[in-house]
């Protein structure tokens, strides 16, 4: 029994690349998901913004600070559970992390990410950032970003420590960005 399983599994794993073969071409990967969308500070004012590709496996997103946008140095990043940027003074209707399985908080943590964990971007002298960050979060389908409440991604006064509960010690949120 177990050799005609064997060699069932052997014709198998043969039969697919010869089938791969018959195909006039190779089918092309299918596009990312993209979302942009304007990034304000605790005036309200656009200070930036930020363009998400989501591919079949990771998301990628750039983060593009105008000089003058945001203090010179680490900043922590993160995407928060609800989607709105009204409350700009201390954008808390965010909420806290998107974390639908209740991990601990920080990339270095032996328990965590949980899901709205990202790396630190910095900002240079001038207060601009370029950065480009990515996520197993994905933007869409179960668990995405743009879930029914859409989700926020917040910046935070000082930079994450990735480890210090539950936000890394990354203090007040200084600019936000609705995904939704
Ligand atoms: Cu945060």
């Amino acid at each position: 029994m177990r050799h005609i399983v064997l060699a069932s599994a052997m014709a198998f794993g043969l039969a697919a690349p010869a089938l791969a073969q018959d195909k006039p071409a190779q089918e092309a990967p299918a596009a990312p998901t993209t979302y942009d969308a304007p990034i304000v500070n605790n005036k309200g004012d656009t200070i930036g913004k930020i363009a998400i590709r989501d591919g079949a496996n990771t998301l990628v997103m750039r983060v593009t600070i105008q000089p003058g946008g945001l203090p010179a140095g680490w900043h922590g990043i993160h995407f928060h559970a609800v989607g709105s940027c009204a409350d700009t003074d201390k954008f808390q209707e965010s909420k806290a992390h998107v974390n639908h399985d209740n991990a601990k908080h920080g990339l270095l943590h032996p328990e965590g990410p949980d899901e709205g964990d990202m790396p630190n971007v910095f900002a240079a002298a001038d207060g601009s950032v370029n950065a480009e960050v990515s996520s197993d979060t994905p933007l869409t389908g179960e668990g995405g970003l743009k879930d029914n409440d859409g989700s926020a991604l917040i910046i935070h006064a000082n930079e994450d420590d990735h480890l210090t509960q539950p936000i890394g010690n990354a203090g007040a949120r200084i600019a936000c960005a609705v995904i939704k």
